[in-house]
């Protein structure tokens, strides 16, 4: 894999300064904030004009400035400013929620009579978003393995406007080429929107693989300590302006609290050391985790059994955080297993400190059917794991302990039936 300093076109560090120093300082000038060293949290939700004519003048754009916190908070555009600098973009845009930053940014981009192309695995909501919520509107969804990005060339017309995808997808881990998959909806004018919440900025730059937007569920790895929901977007300049105005003032109307965008500064501090953390721990457990023998298939991008290994090393700088797994025992095996667990949580969500356990079929995907869990290539026996900070050998040592109960169930069950 390569390291976040080496020096290519994917590279994180565009910039002179490096990742790390980014997600400390970008934007940020004490000078003009009376020498404060952590910026102050503008907990305001309006802003006083020196005059009428001068409140005019901010409603009709003649002059920079922030009006109303719907539109835009100083707190915010600061939070902005950082993460657009770490995703290599012009432009960042804070939402209320991961779900907040797509409908944001769909509803602003795709009219009645326009069709959105879609992977063939999407997060729960995601899916449910598209499948009942753009559909009610005129909008055609239309699935793609995109997998292979000649599927995506066969399928597309003129009258898609936004190509969309998540990379590792949530919760199979399967991965999308981004550079080609862009460069095919570029060739016939639509818009490459990529889900980068399991990968973060760290792993992955989709910007600078041609994507044009970026979507980010910041409740996950961005916040980084599981105590607030919100999202980003990110793009070009044109592109924010015009989702803020359109998708995320009037139609959702889905802004970040101030007080949230404080914390995921907060959290970006520490997002690269975090993010080391989570890939070094997830790449000893997802071995440990393949040895073991209650165990069926392991998906993890940093393992060479991975199907798709090699486009994991060219495109993500690290193989993350994320686990899928299969037990032999199936779903029953995989109840068991999580109900055995001490140390590690049963929990929706990921990227916090806390490792969490959650079975997507029950749980974040049972918004999809039995039928298009199948479809989508969701099995019902897949459990995902969020490795988390807690030392290495503890978050190991549970996670064995319940695989071997269940591996001594097994093996019980097959002496009662000989
Ligand atoms: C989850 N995921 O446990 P919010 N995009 C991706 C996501 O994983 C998520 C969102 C967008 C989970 C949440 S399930 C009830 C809990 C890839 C969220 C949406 O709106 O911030 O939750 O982001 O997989």
């Amino acid at each position: 894999m390569k390291t976040s300093d080496q020096n290519n076109s994917h590279d994180n560090n565009s910039s002179e300064l490096g990742f790390a120093t980014r997600a400390i300082h970008n934007g940020y000038d004490s000078s003009t904030e009376q020498g404060a060293l952590v910026p102050p949290l503008y907990m305001t939700s309006t802003f006083t004009f020196e005059s009428a004519e001068q409140g005019a003048a901010l409603f009709a754009g003649e002059q920079e400035g922030h009006f109303y916190s719907r539109v835009s908070n100083p707190t915010l555009s600061l939070l902005e400013t950082r993460i657009a600098s770490l995703e290599c973009a012009e432009a960042a845009l804070a939402t209320a929620s991961g779900m907040g930053a797509i409908t944001s940014t769909l509803w602003t981009l795709l009219k009645q009579g326009d069709e959105i192309i879609v992977d063939k695995t999407l997060y729960g909501c995601t899916f449910s978003f598209m499948q009942h919520g753009l559909t009610k509107f005129g909008i055609t969804v239309t699935h793609v393995d995109m997998l292979d990005p000649e599927n995506l060339r066969s399928a597309i017309t003129d009258k898609t406007k936004v190509v969309y995808f998540e990379t590792p997808a949530n919760p199979n881990m399967r991965l999308v080429e981004i550079g080609a998959i862009a460069q095919i909806a570029k060739e016939n004018g639509a818009y490459t929107v990529v889900d980068n919440t399991y990968a973060t900025p760290y792993l992955t730059r989709p910007i600078t693989w041609g994507a044009d937007i970026v979507v980010h569920s910041a409740t996950k790895y961005l916040g980084g300590h599981g105590d607030l929901v919100a999202g980003m977007i990110v793009g070009s300049e044109e592109l924010m302006t015009k989702i803020r105005l359109e998708g995320l003032k009037d139609m959702t109307g889905a802004v970040m609290a101030p007080l949230t965008a404080f914390q995921i500064m907060r959290g970006l501090k520490t997002l690269e050391i975090r993010m080391d953390r989570h890939c070094q721990s997830a790449e000893i457990i997802a071995e440990k985790l393949q040895n073991h023998p209650a165990i069926e298939n392991v998906y993890y991008p940093g393992l060479k059994s991975f199907e798709q290994y090699a486009l994991a090393k060219r495109q993500m700088d690290k193989p993350g955080g994320m686990i899928a797994f299969e037990l032999k025992g199936g779903i029953a095996d995989g109840v068991r297993f999580m109900n055995e667990l001490k140390l590690v949580k049963r929990a929706v969500s990921l990227g916090d400190a806390d490792t969490l356990i959650q079975h997507p079929a029950s749980m974040t995907h049972s918004t999809y059917t039995p039928e298009e869990r199948t479809e989508h290539g969701i099995s019902d026996g897949l459990m995902r794991i969020s490795i988390g900070l807690e030392t290495p050998a503890d978050i190991i040592e549970d996670l064995i302990c319940a695989l071997d109960h269940i591996s001594s169930l097994q093996s019980t069950n097959e002496q009662n039936v000989a």
